[in-house]
């Protein structure tokens, strides 16, 4: 299998809006990020992603874009960014930016030309239609946070598409102006000299031929994976991205590992690495068994062909521990146990900042209190159909995109030590427990449990490029399953369950070495092949072949 660096690479997204304020207007900025990158670094981490910083009416947090080429107020300005970059680079990381290319803001300067009239020059920049033969929307599309894809324009008589909220029109990609002035605009920032891409929705730039009504509108999966995406990525790397030594990762949902090959497999010249959503979008709570399944078939259809990545929660999903783990009793055996699966499957992981000290979401009582769009208008949604608001509010919490927005907690004192103003959304009030000085002070601490794998990860290649083997399908509570690389095996155990199970090791772990676990006490070397798994006990052993 080729070595790349972006296969060995550990990856820290940084959400900058919530992760340290230094001028006081209670919102996350770049001098912030600079000002802790040494806390980054300490963790062991090779690149940062950091979200869009660029210039946005923030309708969504900054992947609304009014201006692709300058920084927006909140977050800095262009010097800033300029230093964030060489203070990066200083340390040996790298630097990843986020590409939100599907759509624009209503504000760009591109959309206020093509709604000013149909014959304006920019008009085929976006996509515009006529209401239907009976009247309303062309056809019966649900948006990701509307009712429908199309909003009215009534200066022309129109309606235009939006994949997103309202404020968030698709741009045309089968316009070759639009896609010269992406590529374009990219190879601004790389000549910058940034490391690469996340690349926001990448597949839903092919729009469905046509337009027909969908059976079931409620699916939205019909937005993504269209024919003719391969083309534009081809193109996109054809002119600019094989260029450059970059890393790209696509945010690809709805999509198979098969249909993933197609997008990152290492014949294709399209994109690196990918994230599906199996889990994150499709996966509600913990489920075993499905977890396990969607590992095996995405292995099986990519190892030795294309680069997977692997990630419980980002700015978009609820925080892991809380979601699919246990934050209560077990929150710092648990957040572990799940580091160490992330970091152990196929693929590039990810980790979301606030997570490497065992962040939890959040429970608001009122819903002024939550920010994100998504949840907004969804409760407006159900709440102009009749609903009782309270029961409503209780329902979108649990996956509101709120629960991962809330900021860094860094000491036990105001905001978190967050900000010196009024943070933008509240600080969880669980900072005076869960805090990074906190984590910094206790050897085992889950920060320096992250700090660990991360070590491991740079001194063996098993946990990288090691082929994988599930030992437990079937299994609810018990995952044990193996990579091995060049006659070295890593065994990994875990129990994510509230209960101590007993397990019985393969026969070939007799005499193999602890590399790391989550209890202090677990003997360093196999000698008895029964054994019992405390509760979220993981373990990761090695042994020669
Ligand atoms: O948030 C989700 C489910 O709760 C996801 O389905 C998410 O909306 C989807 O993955 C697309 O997300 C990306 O594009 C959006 C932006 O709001 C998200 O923050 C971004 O990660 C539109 O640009």
């Amino acid at each position: 299998m080729n070595k790349r660096w972006w296969k060995e690479a550990v990856v820290y997204q940084v959400y900058w809006r919530s992760f340290f304020d230094t001028d006081g207007d209670g919102y996350g900025d770049i001098r912030g990020v600079i000002e802790k990158l040494d806390y980054i670094k300490k963790l062991g981490v090779d690149v940062i992603w950091l979200n869009p910083v660029y210039e946005s009416p923030d309708k969504d947090n900054g992947y609304d874009i009014s201006d692709y080429q300058s920084v927006m107020d909140k977050a800095g300005s262009m010097d800033d960014w300029e230093n964030l970059l060489n203070e990066v680079h200083r340390r040996d990381m790298k630097l990843i930016m986020d590409l939100v290319v599907n759509h624009t803001s209503d504000q760009h300067p591109w959309f206020q030309e093509s709604r000013s009239s149909k014959e304006n020059p920019k008009r085929d920049w976006y996509i515009w239609k006529d209401p239907s033969a009976e009247g309303g929307p062309p056809n019966n599309w649900r948006s990701y946070f509307t009712p429908s894809t199309w909003e009215y324009d009534e200066k022309t008589g129109q309606y235009y598409f939006h994949s997103f909220a309202v404020e968030q029109p698709d741009l045309n990609w089968r316009n070759p102006e639009v896609r010269e002035a992406i590529f374009d605009m990219m190879k601004f920032w790389l000549d910058k000299g940034i490391d690469g891409f996340r690349m926001d929705v990448i597949n839903l730039l092919a729009k469905l031929e046509g337009f027909p009504d969908a059976e079931q509108p409620e699916k939205i999966n019909y937005l993504g994976n269209n024919p003719g995406i391969h083309a534009y990525l081809q193109e996109m790397n054809e002119k600019v991205l094989r260029h450059y030594d970059i890393m790209t990762v696509g945010e690809i949902p709805f999509v198979t590992p098969e249909d993933g090959l197609k997008y990152v497999g290492e014949d294709r010249d399209e994109l690196h690495t990918l994230f599906h959503f199996e889990v994150a979008d499709d996966m509600p709570t913990w489920d075993m068994l499905r977890f396990k399944e969607i590992q095996k078939t995405w292995y099986e259809g990519m190892y030795g062909k294309g680069w997977n990545s692997q990630f419980l929660n980002n700015h978009d999903h609820t925080r892991q521990v809380t979601r699919y783990g246990n934050d209560g009793e077990y929150r710092e055996k648990s957040a572990k146990l799940l580091a160490t699966m992330i970091h152990t499957l196929p693929g590039t992981p990810y980790i979301f900042q606030g997570e490497e000290i065992g962040m939890t979401g959040v429970d608001f009582d009122s819903i002024e209190d939550y920010h994100d769009i998504a949840m907004k208008n969804k409760y407006e949604e159900e709440v102009g159909k009749g609903r009782d608001p309270q029961k409503v509010l209780e329902e979108l919490k649990p996956l509101s995109r709120d629960n991962s927005r809330t900021p860094v907690q860094w000491d036990n004192t105001k905001h978190a030590g967050f900000t010196d103003g009024e943070p933008w959304i509240p600080v969880n009030p669980n900072y005076k427990e869960i805090n990074v000085e906190q984590a910094l002070e206790d050897p085992t601490s889950i920060f320096y449990y992250y700090q660990k794998l991360i070590s491991l990860r740079k001194e063996n290649d098993v946990m990288v490029y090691g082929n994988y083997e599930d030992l437990s399908e079937g299994d609810e509570r018990l995952y044990m399953y193996t990579r091995s690389l060049d006659g070295v095996t890593w065994l990994v155990v875990l129990n994510h369950s509230d209960e101590a199970h007993d397990l019985e090791l393969p026969e070939e772990s007799k005499g193999a070495q602890l590399m790391i676990g989550n209890y202090g006490d677990t003997e360093k070397t196999v000698r008895e092949l029964e054994t019992t798994l405390q509760p979220h006990e993981a373990r990761i052993y090695e042994y020669t072949n």
